[in-house]
């Protein structure tokens, strides 16, 4: 496991791998001592609310409290990630769609870049405000792929072999919606989903898939890894079931 973000500050944990709640609350209480989060979101803000009592933080998990990881919390669903770099990285566009076709991250650089600047917003509470994204509209690549009429969503997977993401192709086509290549004025990360990720910005960041691989149009939304165990397929920020206590907008 790659603990790398937050080295130092001694709070964070990886998401542990998808197993049985029981199994996370076992391993969120070994953890008690230690950390203050452990990440499961179907089951964190009850937990984490505890945890970060316990460790004498606002229970809201707010990011401004964290000293360390720029106010980032790592998760992973994968128990450990391959490194991709320049030379192994690629990215799939299939599905019903009528030119597929396989980007390298040099071809990815060499597409015009869009640079955003939102608050990231994870569904359990944890906020980091004004981060810059960058990266190639989703859109761009969908054009260049030739949707097909019957097309109706699109499917994110992962080189970590687990997550997976989908949006409607209305929400794939948003502006605001990246294959993002940096963060914060850097490249990605391996920690932070890199070289490649989905970045979603009007959305929770769970939409936002780490270690993007494939992007597959498809007839119907198919429910992506934590929307398979509860979360809201449409998850925007504020009006979904993360609401938020305050408003955001
Ligand atoms: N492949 C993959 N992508 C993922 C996740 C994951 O576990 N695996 N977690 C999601 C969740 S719940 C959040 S909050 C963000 C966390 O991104 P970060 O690790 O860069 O802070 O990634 C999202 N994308
Ligand atoms: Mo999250």
């Amino acid at each position: 496991m790659n603990q790398d973000v937050h080295q130092g500050a001694g709070e964070d944990r990886p998401e542990e791998r998808g197993t049985p709640v029981g199994r996370r609350v076992f391993l969120g209480t070994l953890a008690l001592g230690a950390i203050g989060v452990v990440a499961a979101p179907p089951l964190q803000r009850g937990l984490e609310g505890f945890l970060g009592s316990a460790a004498g933080k606002d229970p809201t998990g707010l990011t401004g409290l964290l000293p360390n990881g720029g106010g980032f919390r790592y998760y992973s669903v994968a128990s450990s990630v391959p490194r991709k770099n320049a030379g192994t990285y690629r990215l799939r566009v299939d599905g019903l769609v009528d030119h597929p076709a396989t980007y390298t991250l040099a071809d990815l650089r060499g597409l015009p870049q869009t640079r955003m600047v939102r608050d990231v917003q994870c569904v359990t509470g944890w906020r980091v405000p004004d981060t810059p994204f960058e990266g190639v509209r989703l859109s761009r690549l969908l054009d260049a792929a030739g949707v097909r009429p019957t097309a109706r969503a699109v499917r994110f997977t992962c080189f970590d072999g687990t997550y997976s993401e989908s949006l409607t192709l209305a929400q794939a086509r948003r502006d605001d919606v990246l294959v993002a290549l940096r963060m914060r004025d850097e490249d990605l990360g391996h920690s932070h989903g890199g070289p490649v990720r989905l970045y979603v910005a009007p959305m929770y960041f769970y939409k936002s898939a780490k270690w993007l691989s494939g992007i597959t149009v498809t007839d119907e939304v198919r429910p992506g890894y934590w929307e398979e165990r509860g979360y809201d397929v449409d998850a925007w920020v504020g009006r979904s079931n993360g609401r938020d206590d305050e408003p955001t907008s």
